[in-house]
C-alpha cells in the first residue's frame, strides 16, 4: 500500500484511445489490465476523461479544408487537430470495459468546452483555465503524484509537467503508458518531463 500522500492519475483510458478507436493509441488496450491491477495500492484515485462536444474546435472537421493531425492556431497557440473523438456520451468516451472503475474517488473531465482543448488534466490548453484537479488534490494531502494511460507525449505529458510545476513530486510510469508518436513527439515528450524534474519510471 502506498503512503496517504500519493496519488494516481489514470489518464483518458477510453475506448477511442484504444484500437479499433477514432483516435487509436497503438498499444493502448494493452496497459489497460494492468492499471486495474494497480489502482487499488494507492489511496487516493483519480481517473480523467476526454469529453468534447461534438462540435469541439480541436476537431479538423470543424475546420474547412483542415485534415486531422495538421495544426492551426488557435487564441492561445498552435493546436493540432484531431479526428472526432471522445465526443460527450458517445460509445467512444467511455473508459475502457476492462477498467475497473469503480476503484476511481473521482472521475475529472476535461476538454468540454468548444473553444479550447485540453490535454493536460490540472490546466486546459489556455494554460489559464483549471480543471479542479489541484484543488481536490491538495484538499487530500496529495504531495507525490504517478501517472499512467493514455497518451505518454499528451495528455500524460502535459499533466505530468503541470503537476511538477504546482510543486508536486511526479512518476511517470511508462510501461503503462502508450504514445501517439506525431512526428517525434515522444522523444520530446521524454526530455520535456525530464527536463522539469519528472521522474520516468
Ligand atoms: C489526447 C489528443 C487529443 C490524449 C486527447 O488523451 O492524449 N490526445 N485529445
Ligand atoms: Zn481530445
Amino acid at each position: 500500500m502506498r503512503q496517504d500522500n500519493e496519488a494516481i492519475l489514470v489518464v483518458d483510458v477510453q475506448k477511442d484511445f484504444c484500437p479499433g478507436g477514432a483516435l487509436a493509441v497503438p498499444g493502448g488496450d494493452e496497459i489497460v489490465v494492468p492499471i486495474t491491477a494497480l489502482v487499488p495500492e494507492f489511496k487516493v484515485r483519480v481517473f480523467t476523461q476526454d469529453w468534447h462536444p461534438a462540435n469541439h474546435l480541436s476537431f479538423a472537421s470543424q475546420h474547412q479544408d483542415l485534415d486531422p493531425f495538421t495544426v492551426t492556431d488557435m487564441p492561445y497557440g498552435p493546436q493540432i487537430l484531431w479526428p472526432d473523438h471522445c465526443v460527450i456520451g458517445s460509445g467512444g468516451a467511455a473508459f475502457h470495459g476492462r477498467l475497473d472503475t469503480r476503484t476511481a474517488d473521482i472521475v475529472i473531465r476535461k476538454g468540454f468546452r468548444r473553444e479550447i482543448d485540453s490535454y493536460s488534466t490540472f490546466f486546459e490548453n489556455d494554460q489559464s483555465t483549471p480543471t479542479g484537479l489541484d484543488g481536490y488534490l491538495r484538499s487530500r494531502g496529495v504531495e507525490r503524484v504517478t501517472l499512467v494511460g493514455l497518451a505518454t507525449d499528451f495528455c500524460v505529458q502535459y499533466s505530468a509537467l503541470d503537476a511538477a510545476r504546482l510543486g508536486y513530486d511526479v512518476t511517470v510510469l511508462e510501461k503503462l503508458c502508450r504514445a501517439i508518436d506525431l512526428d517525434g513527439s515522444l522523444d520530446a515528450a521524454r526530455k520535456s518531463m525530464a527536463d522539469a524534474g519528472v521522474t520516468l519510471a
